[in-house]
């Protein structure tokens, strides 16, 4: 029967649930409700999920605490990624464990140096658009957001050279917008 044409029962709606169907949406919500509570055991007890918060900023504010951050720190600079002919500072921070990383178009800033099993709190913002941080190989995800400050804790277990590739994309840099964090 098509659309167009009158139902030929017109009280359709009213027909009632058969059994087989109830059962479905028993299921269903069963099922729903075990993801929800899954959510929130995952949230304390999975290693690998983040608890994240996140503070009002504007740009100029990140930008100033970020120069703030890489004047006090560094310890050396390195070729930037993106452009050979730029120099990007490395960064560690102090015993406080407070870092800031900044996305812009088309890089991360600074380059970080961590210790392995000290917990950090990385500050997250953008200075101009969206884009994303995803911490490579690992399977951290984060969204960063030009007036928003996202602050995650951090706790590396392997020392190494990870990689920050943006996974929002932000233009016809994107594909370059790299970064990156040293373990020791
Ligand atoms: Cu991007």
């Amino acid at each position: 029967m098509s659309a167009i044409l009158p139902p030929s029962e017109r009280l359709w709606w009213k027909t009632p649930i058969s059994g087989q169907e109830w059962a479905w949406i028993g299921i269903a919500f069963v099922w729903a409700m075990v993801m929800f509570v899954m959510m929130v055991y995952w949230h304390i007890n999975g290693k690998q999920n983040l608890s994240n918060e996140v503070y009002k900023t504007t740009t100029e504010m990140f930008q100033a605490k970020t120069d703030a951050f890489v004047k006090e720190n560094t310890i050396r600079t390195e070729d930037s990624l993106a452009n050979p002919d730029l120099k990007m500072p490395v960064v560690k921070p102090n015993d406080k464990g407070e870092a800031f990383l900044l996305g812009r178009l088309w890089s991360w800033y600074p380059i970080l140096e961590l210790e392995a099993g000290k917990t950090y709190k990385i500050h997250l913002s953008s200075v101009d658009y969206n884009h994303g941080f995803s911490l490579q190989p690992t399977n951290i995800n984060i969204q960063v957001i030009p007036g928003y400050e996202h602050v995650v804790k951090m706790t590396p277990t392997k020392a190494g050279t990870y990689a920050i590739v943006c996974n929002e994309y932000c233009g016809i840099g994107h594909h370059t917008m790299l970064g990156r964090i040293y373990v020791k």
